[in-house]
């Protein structure tokens, strides 16, 4: 009896010991290396594989690393722009994460390591050593769907339970959830910085799920662990929608809120930007400030049958006879969704109805979405 003792216990001990190693001995590779030019080295230590390249969104795109003689494969980009930069490996054809980067997103169903290289607009995207918001995630009851459902809340720094703070709805686009504008998005970086700055107003961030059939984001969610999809069912068939006081409730019940036309704002990007068009034209009553990023409007995947999606110009001129105190669109000239933006913006100059547009370079991504987000939160609440 006691031979077996002692001898699980140094089993125990070995496996332990085992797996510490496995810890200490992941570091000494290191990649990728920030240079003091904005230069940025890539690793990676496979000494038999036959080609590596690193995919991101420099280098156009994609580019060879090189072996050196201890059988590291190298790359070292041009000096970069401020940007936060994602990228991956290719390993022999195959894709792969950096392992000697532990910094990692999800965007839909990959997996990308990431950097930021600070400076300029990138500082927002930093955390700072300013005064930080809190993020909860809540769950709400949803009537319309008889579920629970998960979101994220942002509160400021300065929400002490007794001031009232106006609220501003972020929502995500297709394939994302309620933590893409946390993770892809910089979204309390962004807010942490713009409020300490004195930039923008303190205020609460809600950040839904717009994919009403989904409980909560994957891998958090009664669902367990599914393939995340952008092919989910009843997105952009105006349930969620027209769901959306719901949330607004919840929050309005839940927090210390501005409850009213005043104190709310609702932005969300590409599904989001249409969403919050939508949102914002069926409630004409419920926000004051609108911001559409790279907006899908009008496109092939929308569900002509719902209500919500009848009578569009007449909603929207009802929406602005009663009052918006800022429209505001942002679109890439490169997006693939521009010309629905025009398109738009061409109905509303014939209506007769103000709205601020901004327009950058690049096409749909996340770089311009973190932009718009910095550009919109400090034009509302004012
Ligand atoms: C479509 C074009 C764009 C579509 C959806 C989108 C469902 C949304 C893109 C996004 O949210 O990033 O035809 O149909």
């Amino acid at each position: 009896m006691k031979k077996i003792t002692v001898l699980a216990v140094a089993l125990m001990m070995s496996v332990a010991a085992m797996a510490q190693q496995a810890l200490w001995g992941g570091a000494m590779t290191v990649s990728p290396e920030i240079n003091p030019d904005n230069t940025v080295t890539f690793r990676l230590n496979a000494p038999k594989a036959r080609a590596v390249q690193v995919s991101g969104d420099f280098a156009n795109g994609v580019a060879n690393m090189v072996q050196n003689e201890r059988g590291v494969w190298e790359y070292t980009t041009e000096p970069l722009a401020p940007e936060l930069y994602s990228y991956t490996f290719t390993m022999d054809g195959v894709k792969i994460a950096d392992p000697s980067n532990v910094y990692q997103i999800r965007d839909v169903a990959s997996v990308t390591n990431y950097f930021i290289i600070g400076g300029g607009q990138a500082d927002l995207y930093l955390t700072k050593n300013v005064p930080h918001g809190s993020i909860h995630k809540d769950w709400y009851y949803s009537a319309s769907e008889d579920f629970t459902r998960r979101l994220t809340v942002y509160t400021p720094a300065a929400y002490d339970g007794k001031k009232r703070f106006p609220v501003l709805y972020l929502l995500h686009g297709i394939g994302g959830d309620e933590e893409a504008w946390m993770d892809l998005g910089r979204a309390s970086q962004i807010l942490d910085n713009l409020i300490a700055s004195g930039e923008a107003e303190p205020m609460i961030v809600v950040m839904t799920n717009g994919n009403i059939s989904q409980q909560a984001a994957p891998g958090y969610g009664p669902e367990g662990y599914p393939v995340p999809s952008m092919g989910l069912p009843k997105t952009m068939e105006g349930s969620f929608e027209a769901a959306f006081p719901e949330v607004v409730e919840f929050i309005d019940s839940n927090y210390r809120t501005i409850a009213k036309k005043s104190g709310r704002a609702i932005a969300g990007l590409s599904m989001g930007g249409f969403h919050s068009m939508h949102i914002s034209k069926e409630y004409p009553d419920m926000f004051n400030y609108v911001g559409l990023f790279s907006a899908a409007l009008n496109v092939n995947g929308q569900q002509e049958g719902s209500p919500i999606y009848q009578n569009v110009d007449q909603k929207v001129d009802t929406q602005f006879a009663k009052g918006v105190k800022l429209y505001w669109i942002a679109c890439g000239n490169t997006d693939f969704l521009i010309q629905n933006n025009r398109d738009f913006m061409k109905g509303l100059d014939a209506r007769g109805h103000d709205y601020i547009y901004y327009e950058t370079e690049g096409g749909h991504i996340w770089r311009n979405w973190r932009d718009y987000l910095s550009k919109f939160v400090p034009q509302i609440f004012k």
